[in-house]
């Protein structure tokens, strides 16, 4: 039974929306690795999160500094393609490039 619902035998007596609802927004996070190049993720910011070059090259590195940045903020379904997408396009390149994605 989950904590959020307020039951008697079983049965559902309150829930409000908010409850159950995920957040909109997710923002999505490139971490910074000792492998993959500089040029690569500047790639990456520009082809998958349609950075212009030079914001491109800020982020990465804002990451490479930092240990994480900032890429953008998505629903949470466009957020969880981008991840993908970058773990995929990092695999084919061989570079072990990870982003994440947290709640706004
Ligand atoms: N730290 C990497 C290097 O020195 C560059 C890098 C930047 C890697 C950002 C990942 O998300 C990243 N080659």
């Amino acid at each position: 039974m989950g904590d959020a619902d307020k039951r008697t035998g079983g049965e559902v007596l309150e829930r409000t929306k908010q409850e159950t609802k995920r957040p909109e927004l997710y923002r999505v996070l490139l971490l910074n690795d000792d492998y993959t190049t500089m040029d690569f993720v500047v790639e990456v910011l520009e082809t998958i999160f349609n950075k212009q070059p030079a914001e491109a090259f800020r982020i990465m590195m804002m990451v490479h500094t930092q240990g994480k940045g900032l890429c953008g903020v998505y629903s949470h379904e466009i957020a969880e393609t981008k991840v993908e997408a970058v773990i995929v396009i990092a695999r084919d390149h061989g570079f072990p490039l990870k982003a994440a994605m947290e709640p706004e």
